[in-house]
């Protein structure tokens, strides 16, 4: 076990409450591939284009071309070992549980129990006139263009785009989490993106040790983070299980 293990592994064991805080970098072995970065989403589908509410409310039916392809994606994807892990180490009690900006469900399907999604769930739908929601189906919703709901109005994946808010529940819950922690699990985001990377710096300010597993450095690594795991989190994960099992 190296120094960086075990440190990670003392503080998850020592510390509580605990509690994570996931990107699209944990999904990527699970063959989602991440937004930024060579081979993201945003290379073939800029943002300004195809995640900004603008962009949704200028053309819906564009836009819900980018999401038939994300669909297809999702709907073949698995929960992998750094999922798993973060599913142990909530049934363990060493963390409270995952706040994720993934739409993904993953968490939930790895077990997860409590599971705060902070830019929404893409396996729904939704209608911003009255809030309809239903579960996304191919065989009723797909097609080229955006599916209209009974009121008349293009029903969108139930995801925060860009200029949105972040839904008020999680963004108050997230917050009281990231505030009482005593230990923060960052794990595959590249913290770009706001409110949603706050929540780390939150949780720093407040005196939590902040553990940051990812495959590359972020803005976080050098100034907020104290132990850094790089490498895929399908691997540093399970690794730091196994550690917290070994002291
Ligand atoms: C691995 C790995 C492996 C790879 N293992 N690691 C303050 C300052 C500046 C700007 C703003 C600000 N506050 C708000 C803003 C504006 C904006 C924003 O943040 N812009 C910045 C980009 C500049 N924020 C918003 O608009 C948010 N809303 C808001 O603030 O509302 C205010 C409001 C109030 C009242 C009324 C109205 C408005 C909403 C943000 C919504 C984000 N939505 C998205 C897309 C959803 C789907 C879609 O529409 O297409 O959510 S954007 C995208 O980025 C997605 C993600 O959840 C989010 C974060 O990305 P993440 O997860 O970090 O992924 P990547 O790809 O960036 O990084 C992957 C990482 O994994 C990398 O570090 C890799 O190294 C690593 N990695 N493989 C471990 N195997």
């Amino acid at each position: 076990m190296t120094d960086l293990y075990r440190q990670a592994a003392e503080a998850l064991k020592n510390l509580t409450p605990g509690v994570a805080v996931t990107g699209a970098g944990i999904s990527a072995e699970s063959g989602i591939p991440t937004f930024r970065g060579e081979g993201g989403i945003w290379e073939k589908y800029p943002p300004d284009e195809y995640a900004t509410i603008e962009a949704w409310n200028a053309n819906p039916d564009k836009v819900w071309k980018f999401w038939m392809e994300m669909f297809e994606t999702l709907s073949g994807s698995e929960p992998n070992p750094g999922h798993r892990a973060l599913a142990e180490l909530e049934e363990q009690g060493r963390i409270q549980g995952v706040i994720t900006q993934n739409i993904d469900n993953l968490h939930q399907e790895a077990g997860s129990k409590k599971v705060i999604e902070y830019h929404g769930n893409a396996r729904y739908l939704v209608t911003d006139k009255f809030g309809h929601r239903e579960r996304f189906d191919p065989n009723i919703h797909g097609g080229d263009r955006a599916p209209l709901s009974f009121d008349g109005t293009a029903m969108r994946p139930d995801v925060v785009m860009f200029g949105e808010p972040i839904p008020s529940g999680a963004m108050v819950e997230s917050a009281l989490l990231a505030e009482a922690c005593k230990v923060m699990l960052v794990v595959g985001t590249s913290a770009q993106v706001y409110p949603g990377a706050r929540l780390p710096m939150l949780a720093h300010q407040n005196g939590a040790f902040i553990i940051e597993a990812n495959t590359e450095e972020t803005d976080f690594t050098h100034t907020i983070t104290h132990v850094f795991l790089k490498g895929p989190a399908g691997e540093t994960l399970p690794k730091l299980l196994d550690c917290l099992k070994a002291i």
